[in-house]
């Protein structure tokens, strides 16, 4: 394909509660928006999935904005043909920055699947046609609280339930929510908030048949996860960790997770993620699709890539209910548990206009 103009806009979304994590406290989700149109004017979209500071990851809205523009767009406009398939290696002289560069493969891969007629399920290598649906559970502030929230989420459907923890807020929650709900699928996520020192006390949540916990340590620690992995017997499954194929090469080679969470913007694309899909099925090694509190764009993608049959446990793709009033996108409603996998060409979905522009920050065109 050979691109005629990238469109960079910012927008700001209203959560419907507050999102909060050992890392900080969402109350609305701003993300960079990109679309690519080509030649012909076809158009593709994705979704940055860096959230306003960098707290998850290094990366974030306004240094990806930069990062973009100063140097991501110049490297695709100096190519006057371009497949989805080269850009990753085309920008890989900069560093880091999987998100921003994520978000650019994906709006050409949009584009170039829209011209062949193809959706990003079937192009990935979908099996599936529906998705079981979890949902991650913030950090409320009272443990009715919790419970309230939770029960919400059991009767609306959802198929497991993750809690975010930290220290303070870890095995009391827990127990409580698995001494109303027995049976559900449960799982915890720290996002990094423990030390290598943990060890005994998140041996405590041993008793409470947890699915996993997530990210318990510095995701740089991968040797720190395998002495914890010793001492603790609910698995470990890393997310933050998992940058790339190598590093979840790495992680299993030193038995610091037996779970992976694949979020495709944290590894630089969807490429990447059915790379490392591929390597779990290989080994055994069971995935599920993370989330990053997506608008409709970034989680129709998601939902192509957790329709691969190697994500065997339900992941964090929610409905659209679950997080915003309304969604840039027709909305993502769950049925039964599950959401459906998006069919048409390339993400199969498209924004409204009308709401896009209403809820847009900054905008702007770069054209070749
Ligand atoms: O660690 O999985 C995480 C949201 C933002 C950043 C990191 C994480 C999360 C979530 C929510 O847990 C996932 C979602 O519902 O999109
Ligand atoms: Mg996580």
């Amino acid at each position: 394909m050979n691109i005629h103009s990238i469109e960079l806009r910012t927008i700001q979304l209203p959560l419907v509660r507050p999102f909060r994590t050992s890392f900080g406290t969402q109350t609305s989700r701003e993300l960079l928006l990109v679309k690519v149109t080509d030649a012909q004017g076809v158009e593709g979209w994705a979704e940055d999935v860096a959230m306003s500071e960098p707290l998850y990851s290094p990366e974030y809205v306004a240094g990806n904005l930069d990062l973009i523009k100063r140097f991501l767009i110049p490297t695709l406009f100096s190519r006057s043909e371009l497949r989805a398939e080269d850009v990753s290696e085309l920008l890989s002289p900069y560093l880091g920055a999987p998100m921003a560069k994520a978000a650019l493969e994906t709006a050409i891969l949009d584009v170039q699947l829209r011209s062949e007629k193809i959706s990003l399920a079937s192009y990935l290598g979908a099996t599936k046609s529906k998705v079981e649906c979890g949902v991650s559970v913030g950090i409320a502030p009272t443990i009715d609280q919790l419970l309230e929230e939770v029960a919400s989420y059991v009767d609306a459907g959802y198929r497991r339930i993750k809690l975010k923890i930290e220290p303070g807020w870890d095995v009391e929650p827990v127990r409580i929510v698995r001494e109303t709900w027995p049976n559900i699928p449960l799982q915890v996520d720290a996002n990094q908030a423990y030390s290598r020192s943990d060890g005994d006390h998140l041996a405590k949540l041993d008793p409470y048949n947890l699915l996993l916990i997530e990210q318990p340590l510095d995701e740089h620690d991968i040797l720190g996860h395998a002495g914890l992995a010793k001492k603790v017997k609910t698995p470990i499954c890393l997310d933050e960790s998992i940058v790339s194929l190598r590093a979840a090469e790495d992680a299993l080679a030193l038995e610091a997770t037996t779970i992976i969470n694949i979020k495709p913007g944290r590894v630089g694309g969807y490429i990447e993620s059915v790379r490392i899909h591929d390597l779990c099925v290989e080994r055994k090694i069971p995935v599920w699709c993370g989330g990053m509190l997506e608008t409709g764009i970034g989680r129709a993608a998601n939902l192509a890539l957790a329709a691969l049959p190697g994500f065997t446990l339900p992941g964090d793709t929610s409905a659209s209910a679950r997080y915003f009033k309304e969604d840039v996108t027709n909305p993502f409603v769950m049925n039964d548990g599950y959401l459906e996998v998006p069919q048409g060409f390339g993400i199969g979905v498209e924004p409204h206009m009308d709401f896009l522009e209403e809820i847009t920050t900054s905008k702007e065109i770069v054209t070749r």
